[in-house]
């Protein structure tokens, strides 16, 4: 064998050695923390005491392994929303369906092959409410090597919107139950946890999410819909979007100044920083139609462009989000 034929067999192991599937193992505790949200405090039932959940990130292809263990008191699962899961149906999730429940003080490891698929995905609790803060976003890239089938984004951000009730959420589904009754609305709703500047008590950063984007750039938001009920309405003021992607399949792009999205769906949008440097709001709200009554409450983050001072967050008098 010629020096040119070692090198190119050396070459070829390197380079499948690179592109050999990993595994990626997660650690979900699921516990109870206390959290304060519109200035009331209770306890939520969080995965590793985050609200939202650890993202999972995975390349398609690889092995996902996620070692559940429960310190709660509510039997409980996990579901991997939208996988496919070709020849691990036991890893997908749903109580009493592909599994019995992790009971307290147990471990639960799903397992499975990430394959056919790459995008946005989430993960949610699948049984009673619990599903209301234990979620968190699913990004899986394409296979090494493999580009967007769009221009290549210089960052991404997950954006989750979900739902927020001061009362326990298991006490809402059993009032509603008891009474015959849809279950009461969320008292608001929330983007990555965080209602915005336009609730009692979330003035603070602490309590409106925030992202930084440089000028002349382009962004890829992951836009998860994880509320309980509720179809949102999002938008962010002064920025098109252009649509590449919704529920782990690329799409036809196309720009829009807002999209509607369902409980369970995901949207990937690319976002280009090309106004003038300020402060912007993303914002989420419900579609109304003439039916139940529904938490028309909106949610808002902040875009802020590089460079602008990073002041306390005013509460505006209107949003102009929305025509
Ligand atoms: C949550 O707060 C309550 C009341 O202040 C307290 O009794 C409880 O121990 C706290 N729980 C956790 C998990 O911190
Ligand atoms: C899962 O985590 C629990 C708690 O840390 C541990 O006891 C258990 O051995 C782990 N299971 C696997 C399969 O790694
Ligand atoms: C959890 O499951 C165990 C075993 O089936 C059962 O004894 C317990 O009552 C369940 N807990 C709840 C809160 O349902
Ligand atoms: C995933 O792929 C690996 C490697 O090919 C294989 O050993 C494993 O059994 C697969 N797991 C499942 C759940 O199919
Ligand atoms: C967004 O798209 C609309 C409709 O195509 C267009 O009128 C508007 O100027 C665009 N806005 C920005 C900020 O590019
Ligand atoms: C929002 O809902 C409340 C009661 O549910 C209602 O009084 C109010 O008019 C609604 N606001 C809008 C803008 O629809
Ligand atoms: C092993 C373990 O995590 N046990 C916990 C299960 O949940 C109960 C109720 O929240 C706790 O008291 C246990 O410590
Ligand atoms: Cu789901």
């Amino acid at each position: 064998m010629g020096r040119r034929h070692v090198f190119g067999v050396l070459l070829l192991c390197f380079l499948l050695g690179f592109v050999q599937a990993a595994v990626k193992t997660y650690n979900f505790d699921v516990q109870v923390k206390n959290v304060s949200r519109l200035c009331h405090a209770k306890p939520i039932v969080t995965v590793n005491g985050m609200y939202p959940g650890p993202t999972i990130y995975v390349r398609e292809g690889d092995r996902l392994r996620i070692n559940v263990t429960n310190h709660t008191q509510y039997n409980m699962s996990i579901h991997l929303h939208g996988l496919k899961q070709y020849r691990n149906g036991w890893a997908d999730g749903p109580a009493y369906i592909t599994q019995c429940l992790v009971q307290t003080g147990q471990s639960y490891t799903y397992d499975m092959n990430v394959t056919e698929q790459r995008g946005t995905l989430w993960w949610h609790a699948h049984i009673f409410w619990l599903r209301a803060t234990v979620y968190g976003a699913i990004v899986i890239m394409p296979k090494q090597g493999t580009p967007f089938p769009f221009p290549q984004p210089n960052s991404e951000f997950n954006i989750l919107l979900g739902e927020w009730w001061n009362d326990d959420v298991e006490e809402v589904v059993k009032q509603g139950k008891k009474l015959g009754l849809p279950p009461k609305m969320s008292d608001a709703h929330t983007i990555n946890g965080k209602p915005g500047p336009l609730f009692p008590c979330s003035e603070k950063h602490m309590y409106t999410y925030a992202i930084e984007f440089e000028q002349r750039k382009t962004y890829l938001l992951r836009i998860i819909n994880a509320a309980l009920n509720d179809e949102l309405f999002f938008a962010i003021s002064g920025h098109n979007m252009t649509v590449v992607e919704v529920d782990a399949v690329y799409t036809k792009p196309f720009s829009t100044e807002s999209i509607l999205i369902a409980p369970g769906q995901t949207t990937n949008v690319l976002v280009r920083s090309n106004q003038a440097a300020g402060r912007y709001f993303m914002a989420a709200r419900a579609f109304m139609d003439a039916g139940l009554p529904i938490d028309n409450r909106t949610a808002i983050a902040i875009l802020q462009y590089k460079g602008i001072p990073n002041t306390v967050y005013s509460i505006p008098t209107s949003v102009t989000c929305f025509k």
